[in-house]
This record gives C-alpha cells, structure tokens and sequence, in this order.
C-alpha cells in the first residue's frame, strides 16, 4: 500500500476488519515488523487522537514515530507555488516534503481544507504535493477532503457493536459555533457506502456532500424520519460542501439546535449507539444526556484509532 486516501486503498473490506480484530487481539505480534524503520507524522493542524493513536501504532509495530508541529517547532511553510516569499513564511514546501521524506520510511499527513478554494481543497494540493515529492508511502491524517484513518476506525467500531448482519446507520449533520471540513462525513459515507449496511444521510437542504464520497447513498432531509429504527447514530457538523452552489463552499448555512442529538432524537432509534469522532461541543452536537448514555460509544471508537492506524501502517511496512 503505497497510499492511504480511500477505502479502495485497503482493498477487501471482509479482509481489513478481520486483520483489525488480529491486531486488536494481539498488538505486539508483528513487534519486529518496524524494527529500524520511522513513520513521520506531520501535523498543520491540532489533534488529541490522531497525533496519539498513530504513534502508539507506530510503537506496538516497534515503528520508530517522529512527530513535527508545522509552523510550531518547525519554520512556518509556504505551499503555493510561484510566490514571491517575502512574508512570514521561511521555507517552501517543495524542499520541506524532500527533507522530510529522506529521514523516514513512511509520511502521515494532517492538513486541513481551507474551506475558501474549493478547487484546492477538492483537488488536495498540499496532501498530491507529499505524494510527488517524498518518494515514501502516505497516509492522510485528514487532509481536505478525507479522514480515511477515522472512517476505518468508525467501520470497526460498528462491526463490533452490531447486532444484525446489515445494520442501519444514520450521518446526521449537527450544528456547530464554527466552520468545519467535509472530510470526516466525506471519508464515513464513503467508508459506509462500501460496507454491508443500510446507509442513510441526513442534513439541512444546502449541505449534500460531494457525489464523489457520497454518490448512491439515501438522502433524507426529515431528521427524525432518518433516524427512524436507527442502530448507530453517527453525528457530525460540516460546512457547506459547495456542490450545489461553489459560492456557499465553507460556509454555515444553518445553526439551528432542533438539530442536535438530544434523547427525543434518540427514542425513534432503535435503542441506537450514539458515535462521533471527537472532539464534541457538548449540546450543539449532541446533549449531554445522550453522550453520557450507556449507549454512548464515543470512548471505545476514539480507542480504535489506534486499531486502524495498526492495520495501515501494517500493511505499509510489509510492502516496503
Ligand atoms: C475537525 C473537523 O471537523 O474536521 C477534526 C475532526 C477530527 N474538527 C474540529 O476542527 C473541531
Ligand atoms: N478524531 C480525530 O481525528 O481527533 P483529533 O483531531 O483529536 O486527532
């Protein structure tokens, strides 16, 4: 595996969730399968999980993790090109991602959409840059448009916890003080898109994602009709994908709370597992009684981070 973008990336979905429940049952069985080799792990933008779960991956595979805080301890990085440097940014990308490369045997990336060009964003110029010019494997950490390491976590959480061979599982927008990515909600319908589930997305009008994560999937704009016989409720704010109007890309269309998952949400499920990715704005997201539910799986899905970062790096190491 020489990229980790899309769920085509790891290839059987049978095959993937059955090597996570062997890593997850015996972590430090492949120990010597990173002996003398180093994943750097980049970050543009603050993380409690990802920074976390990839490291101690990394270190259950006896990976060597090096981790750099762009712009924090390192020299603040220009990434478009044809610029005439004379701000505050010392040091291009172009030579940043080579050097970067040449200390390591894997590159994880966390870069942000800038949610003002939808061009740049939807066409993940800076993650393409590390892809061309690292000459390593790369593994998006949530880059503009995907979030792959927590779709396939989110993936395994659901096939642990549920209790029919084809359960249903509702997206639900949920409001947020601020704008957000599309990427989680991009990367989890495409995740779901290709399971076994019944897969239904709801949302203010405005909101559609991307045809391109999101194609096929049912789009039911009545929240509560969504919800209706739900077995996992998985909420998330996105700002506006611009699909139906490019103008409105990144934009908060709707704050409106009758949209966060409170327990009247929760009655029409069918005693639903509530999940997010975190981190949560408690009551605008979600109530506090529903987090702090016994039906609240928020806690064990952050933990399979470290499972799905496991499985990638995993595979990437045996391909080296
Ligand atoms: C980010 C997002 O919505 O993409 C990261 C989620 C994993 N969330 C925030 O910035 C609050
Ligand atoms: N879910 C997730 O990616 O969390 P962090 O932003 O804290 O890494």
């Amino acid at each position: 595996m020489r990229t980790f973008f899309h769920v085509q990336d790891i290839g059987d979905l049978k095959k993937a969730l059955e090597e996570a429940r062997a890593v997850k049952s015996n972590p430090f069985a492949w120990k010597s399968l990173g002996e003398n080799r180093t994943v750097m792990i980049v970050f543009f933008n603050s993380s409690l999980r990802t920074r976390l779960s990839t490291q101690k991956a990394a270190l259950n595979l006896g990976l060597s993790p090096i981790v750099l805080n762009i712009g924090q301890d390192s020299w603040k990085l220009e990434t478009e090109l044809g610029v005439v440097m004379d701000g505050d940014k010392s040091e291009h990308l172009r030579e940043a991602i080579p050097v970067m490369g040449s200390y390591c045997d894997i590159i994880a990336v966390r870069a942000f959409a800038s949610l003002s060009d939808r061009q740049a964003d939807y066409s993940e110029t800076i993650l393409n840059q590390f892809v061309q010019y690292s000459g390593k494997p790369v593994i998006s950490l949530e880059s503009a448009t995907v979030h792959p390491c927590q779709a396939f976590a989110d993936l395994i959480t659901i096939d642990e916890y549920r209790k029919s061979a084809r359960p249903k599982v509702v997206l639900t927008w949920a409001p947020h003080p601020k704008a957000l990515p599309q990427a989680v909600p991009n990367s989890f319908a495409e995740w779901m898109n290709a399971a076994d589930v019944d897969f239904v997305i709801t949302h203010p009008h405005g909101y559609e994602l991307d045809p391109r994560f999101a194609g096929g999937a049912r789009v039911e704009y009545d929240q509560m009709k969504a919800l209706e016989g739900a077995d996992f409720v998985y909420a998330k704010n996105w700002s506006c994908p611009g699909v139906a109007n490019p103008a409105d890309y990144g934009r908060i269309l709707s704050q409106d709370l009758s949209w966060t998952v409170d327990e009247a949400h929760m009655a029409v499920t069918d005693n639903a597992y509530f999940m997010h990715c975190l981190p949560v704005r408690r009551n605008m997201i979600v109530s506090d009684a529903v987090i702090d539910s016994p039906r609240s799986i928020v806690i064990p899905e952050a933990a399979n981070r470290v499972v799905s970062a496991q499985v990638v790096l995993k595979r990437m190491l045996e391909a080296l």
